[in-house]
C-alpha cells in the first residue's frame, strides 16, 4: 500500500474508532453528499441556461420578488433533475451508520444519532435515514408566498413557466426552501444547535461551510469539545477545523468507514 493510501486508511480507522466510542453524534451534510447522485453542488459552476446566473441571487427572497418567473423556472429545472436522482453509497452509508449507532451493534451502549442536512433533495429519506432534519427546506414542498397555504405539484402535470397562483388569496406559489435573507425554521434550527452543544462527535459531509447560521455548527461543536470529522475531497474552513479529515468523496469514504465499523475487528 503506498504512503498516500496508507494515510487514507489510517484516517478511516481513526474515524471508525471515534464513531465507535461516541455516545452522541450529530451529522451535518451539504450539497457534496448528493454530488455522486448526479446533482450539481450549490456552488458548482451553473451550466446551460443558468450559466450566467448567480445561485445566491436566484435562491433569494429578493430574487423571487424581482423576477418570480425566472426563479420558478430555475427550481422547476432543478426539481426535474432531482426526480431521477437516486441515493448514492454515501447516503446509504449514513443511514447504515444511524442504524449501527442506535442498535448498539458490536455490544456497545446505543448512541444518539441525528442528521441535519442543508440539502433540499429527499435522497437521505430514500436511503433510509430516520432522525433527519432539513435546515434549508425541501424542493418537493410548495406553498403560497403570501398566505402560506400548502400547494401540491400536479401529478405528472405540465409545469407552468411561471409560478401558479394560490387558490385562496391569489398569491404566488413558491418552493418550500429557505432563501438567502429568510430565517431558517426556528424549531429545526434550535434543535440543531441544542444537539450541537451536547454532541461528542460531529460528522460533516460535503459542505463548503460558507452558509450561515448552519456553518456555525462545527465551530460550536468544537467549542463543546466534540471530535470533528470532515468528509470532503476539497479543503474548506471546516476541513481546517477537523480532528479527522477524510479527503475524498462521501460515496467512497463513508462506506469505507462503515466497513471498518462493521468488521468490529478494529484497525
Ligand atoms: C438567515 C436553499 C437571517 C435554497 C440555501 C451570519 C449569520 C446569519 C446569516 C448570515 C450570516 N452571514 C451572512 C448571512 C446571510 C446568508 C449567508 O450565509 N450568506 C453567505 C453566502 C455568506 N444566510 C442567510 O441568508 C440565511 N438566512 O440567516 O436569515 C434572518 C433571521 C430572521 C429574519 C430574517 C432573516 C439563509 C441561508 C439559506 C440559503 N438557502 N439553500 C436552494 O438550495 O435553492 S443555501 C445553499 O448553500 C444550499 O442549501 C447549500 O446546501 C448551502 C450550503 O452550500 P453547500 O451545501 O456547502 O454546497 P457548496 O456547493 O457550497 O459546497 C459543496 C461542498 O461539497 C464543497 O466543499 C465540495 O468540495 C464538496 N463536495 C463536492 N463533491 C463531493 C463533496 N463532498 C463530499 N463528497 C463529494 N462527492
Ligand atoms: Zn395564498
Amino acid at each position: 500500500m503506498n504512503h498516500q493510501s496508507q494515510e487514507t486508511q489510517e484516517s478511516r480507522c481513526r474515524a471508525a474508532q471515534a464513531l465507535r466510542s461516541a455516545r452522541s453524534i450529530v451529522c451535518l451534510t451539504g450539497a457534496g453528499v448528493s454530488a455522486e447522485s448526479g446533482i450539481p453542488t450549490f456552488r458548482d459552476a451553473q451550466t446551460g441556461l443558468w450559466a450566467n446566473f448567480d445561485p445566491e441571487v436566484l435562491a433569494s427572497i429578493d430574487g423571487f420578488r424581482r423576477d418570480p418567473a425566472l426563479v420558478w423556472r430555475w427550481y422547476m429545472d432543478r426539481f426535474g433533475k432531482l426526480c431521477d436522482a437516486q441515493p448514492n453509497p454515501g447516503h446509504i452509508a449514513l443511514a447504515g451508520l444511524e442504524e449501527w449507532c442506535v442498535s448498539a451493534a458490536g455490544g456497545r451502549e446505543p448512541a444518539r444519532f441525528d442528521l441535519f442536512t442543508q440539502n433540499i433533495d429527499s435522497l437521505h429519506e430514500q436511503a433510509g435515514s430516520i432522525s433527519l432534519f432539513h435546515l434549508h427546506g425541501r424542493i418537493d414542498r410548495y406553498r403560497c408566498d403570501s398566505c402560506g397555504l400548502p400547494w401540491e405539484m400536479p401529478e405528472g402535470g405540465e409545469v407552468a413557466d411561471e409560478p401558479p397562483r394560490c387558490s385562496v388569496c391569489g398569491g404566488l406559489i413558491r418552493p418550500g426552501v429557505v432563501w438567502f435573507g429568510e430565517a431558517l425554521p426556528a424549531g429545526t434550527l434550535g434543535k440543531a444547535f441544542d444537539r450541537t452543544a451536547v454532541c461528542d462527535l460531529m460528522l460533516v459531509v460535503g459542505t463548503s461551510g460558507q452558509v450561515f447560521p448552519v456553518a456555525q455548527m462545527p465551530y460550536e461543536a468544537r467549542q463543546a469539545g466534540a471530535c470533528i470529522i470532515d468528509v470532503n475531497p476539497e479543503d474548506s474552513p471546516i476541513s481546517q477545523l477537523a480532528d479527522i479529515r477524510l479527503k475524498g468523496p462521501g460515496a467512497v469514504e463513508l462506506p469505507a468507514v462503515m466497513e471498518i465499523l462493521e468488521a468490529s475487528a478494529g484497525c
